[in-house]
């Protein structure tokens, strides 16, 4: 055998083999002691011998075991008494082993078992954990949070998980499940509705409990952001939009701004706009700016055409799966006066040119008027149509002031007038109102009313009995007012006395002999001459003409001498009578 040494520090590494050795070989009892971890520094443990109460046998050569012994435990080597030499904690060493060698007897092997005591909290991982979750997320759908852990056994290590705050409205739960490596892990659950344009975010405190009296407690905070889903439509702030926009306006012009917005975030917030052309404003005459919602013209617009257009719009968000919704802007386009009435004329007479006879009765038709005015829907109102001119001859009558006919008011006389300039006046009731106007200028047809006129009743005239037949003996002259036709004359002589003496030109009018006018026979003729127009019927009127016939000298003269001899001397003075 060899000497003892006290202590352990001088065992070597080899002397501590041979002694397990000799341990292993005599070790026969087995005392068992426990202490409970987080004793002050002193503390008894037991005894080597039974246990509680010092022993006699000793000394002892103690050889620990395991490790820590020297260090954590003091062994009074003559009384047996172990005690703590530090403050044990069980979570670093569970147990201790030795082996105490006594002088005389059986070897006793001290196992000490520190006891477990709740000195260790749950402790989360994190203190805080940032979580998402989209907002359509279902109903009881998990999400594992890192779980606490608790260094102590049993009923100290962690029991249970609340949340503490920030659980609006009970959204969320928990739920935990205990594993075979004794952690408590923890999920959260969904327990409501996620809707990110009620709550967009939690902030959620989550303890954890373990089963110590009073328990011992972590926490954690998770940070939950909902993420958006494009789950609401673009709402318009009207069901309807009305506009008005002048029909000259230039392209370009606004004329509203609509707005629709979203609930949603992001892209599933950014609006586009657009006019539905499947459904409206074909022709284009409208545009809408697809970020701001302003509708312009887009196209020259007439209020004549189109007075009302209707504008399917629609809005469209941007997501993935876009949303859209759709409304209604109805335009209206301001008539601006720019169209002038038009005026039509539709002559009624034969040839349907400007004329009117004239022995046309008061309350005879000259012309049908019509107005068309563009600027209205209802096609000839709204149009005050007035005469001027005419000098009172002409009016207008309407029955129905659409249709205006020029009537004759006063009789006419184409010799007095043989035109008239009328102006027929159309005004419409717009702001300013605009005039048409147009000239008529009216012819009036002659009519043979008027019969042919001598210039005077009654002629003289003077011929030689002597005269050859054919030599003139007066003109006459008549004119007849009307015209054409009806003013053409033609002369003639009324059957005379003295038959075949005269005769007329028809068209001149001179009145030459026919033959030999004889004086004895009758020296003063009285013709009557007639002048006819050509006229249907003809007119005609007759003036008279009186002719003297002058008579001849019978005898000849007779010279009293044949022949008459008379000598002038040369220096006679010029003028002097020579001879009678
Ligand atoms: C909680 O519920 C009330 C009543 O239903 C509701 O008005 C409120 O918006 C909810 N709050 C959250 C954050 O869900
Ligand atoms: C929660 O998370 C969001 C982003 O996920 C972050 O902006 C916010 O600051 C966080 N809150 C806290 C208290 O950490
Ligand atoms: C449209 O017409 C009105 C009335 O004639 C006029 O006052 C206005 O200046 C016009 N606008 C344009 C853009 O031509
Ligand atoms: C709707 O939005 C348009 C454009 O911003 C605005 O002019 C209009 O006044 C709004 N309507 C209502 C009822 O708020
Ligand atoms: C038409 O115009 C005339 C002259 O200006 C006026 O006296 C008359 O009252 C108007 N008629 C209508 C129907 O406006
Ligand atoms: C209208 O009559 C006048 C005389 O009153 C005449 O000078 C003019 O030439 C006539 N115009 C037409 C177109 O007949
Ligand atoms: C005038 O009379 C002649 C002969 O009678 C006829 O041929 C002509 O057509 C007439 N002219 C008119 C304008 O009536
Ligand atoms: C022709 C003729 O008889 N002539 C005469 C005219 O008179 C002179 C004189 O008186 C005569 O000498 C002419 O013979
Ligand atoms: C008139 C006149 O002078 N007669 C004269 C012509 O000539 C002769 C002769 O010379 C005169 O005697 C006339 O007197």
């Amino acid at each position: 055998m060899p000497s003892y040494s006290i202590g352990t520090m001088a065992v070597t590494g080899i002397h501590l083999a041979n002694l397990l050795l000799l341990v292993a070989a005599a070790a026969e009892h087995v005392r068992d002691l426990e202490i409970s971890e987080g004793m002050p520094v002193g503390s008894r443990i037991g005894f080597i011998g039974d246990g509680t109460s010092p022993d006699s046998g000793p000394p002892y050569l103690v050889v620990p075991v395991g490790a820590a012994v020297d260090t954590d435990l003091s062994i009074d080597q003559t009384t047996g008494e172990i005690k703590t030499k530090v403050s044990l904690d069980r979570e670093t060493r569970a147990s201790y082993s030795l082996v105490a060698i006594p002088m005389s007897g059986d070897n006793v092997k001290v196992v000490v078992k520190v006891l477990d005591e709740n000195d260790n909290s749950p402790t989360f991982p994190a203190s805080l954990v940032n979580i998402e979750f989209p907002e359509n997320t279902p109903r009881e759908f998990k999400r594992t949070l890192p779980p606490a852990r608790d260094l102590d056994l049993d009923i100290f290590n962690t029991q249970k998980y609340n949340i503490a705050s920030g659980n609006v409205n009970g959204t969320f739960k928990l739920s935990s499940h205990r594993e075979r490596d004794g952690v408590l892990y923890l999920d959260l659950q969904i327990n409501g509705f996620l809707d990110r344009e009620t709550c967009e975010y939690y902030s959620l405190v989550i303890e954890a409990l373990d089963g110590g009296t009073p328990p011992l407690r972590g926490e954690m905070t998770v940070n939950i952001t909902i993420q958006d889903v494009n789950d609401n439509p673009p709402v318009f702030n009207q069901s309807r939009y009305f506009a008005s926009i002048q029909e000259n306006s230039t392209v370009g012009t606004s004329i509203l701004q609509i707005l629709a917005t979203d609930l949603d975030e992001g892209d599933n917030a950014q609006i586009v706009y657009s006019i539905n052309r499947r459904q409206s404003d074909k022709d284009m005459l409208f545009r809408i700016d697809s970020s701001t919602g302003v509708i312009a013209v887009n196209k020259p617009l007439d209020f004549e055409t189109k007075e009302l257009h209707e504008l399917v719009i629609v809005a469209r968000d941007n997501g993935l799966q876009p949303l859209e919704a759709t409304t209604f802007v109805t335009i209206k386009v301001i008539d601006v006066n720019d169209n002038q009435p038009t005026i039509n004329v539709i002559f009624l007479s034969d040839d349907a040119t400007p004329k009117i006879s004239e022995s046309a009765q008061p309350g005879e038709f000259v012309a049908r008027i019509s107005v068309h005015d563009p600027d209205s829907k209802t096609e000839y109102a709204n149009v005050n149509v007035t005469l001027q001119g005419g000098d009172g001859r002409f009016g207008l009558t309407t029955r129905d002031n659409i249709v205006y006919l020029v009537i004759v008011s006063l009789p006419l006389d184409r010799e007095l007038q043989p035109n008239y300039t009328l102006n027929v006046v159309a005004t419409d009731k717009g702001t300013p109102p605009l005039h048409a106007s147009k000239m008529i200028n009216l012819l009036v047809t002659d009519v043979n009313d008027n019969s042919p006129e001598f210039e005077r009743n009654i002629y003289e005239a003077n011929v030689m009995e002597v005269s050859d037949p054919g030599t003139s003996v007066v003109q006459v002259y008549a004119i007849d007012k009307d015209e054409g036709n009806n003013s053409v004359i033609t002369y003639s002589l009324v059957e005379p006395s003295n038959a075949n003496w005269f005769q007329i030109d028809a068209r001149s009018g001179l009145i030459t002999t026919r033959a030999h006018v004889d004086c004895e026979t009758e020296p003063l003729p009285r013709l009557t001459v007639m002048a006819t127009d050509n006229g249907f019927p003809p007119l005609s009127s007759s003036a008279t003409v009186l002719v003297t016939i002058h008579d001849v000298n019978d005898n000849e003269p007779i010279f009293d001498q044949s022949f008459y001899n008379v000598s002038v001397a040369e220096n006679e003075t010029e003028g002097r009578c020579i001879l009678k």
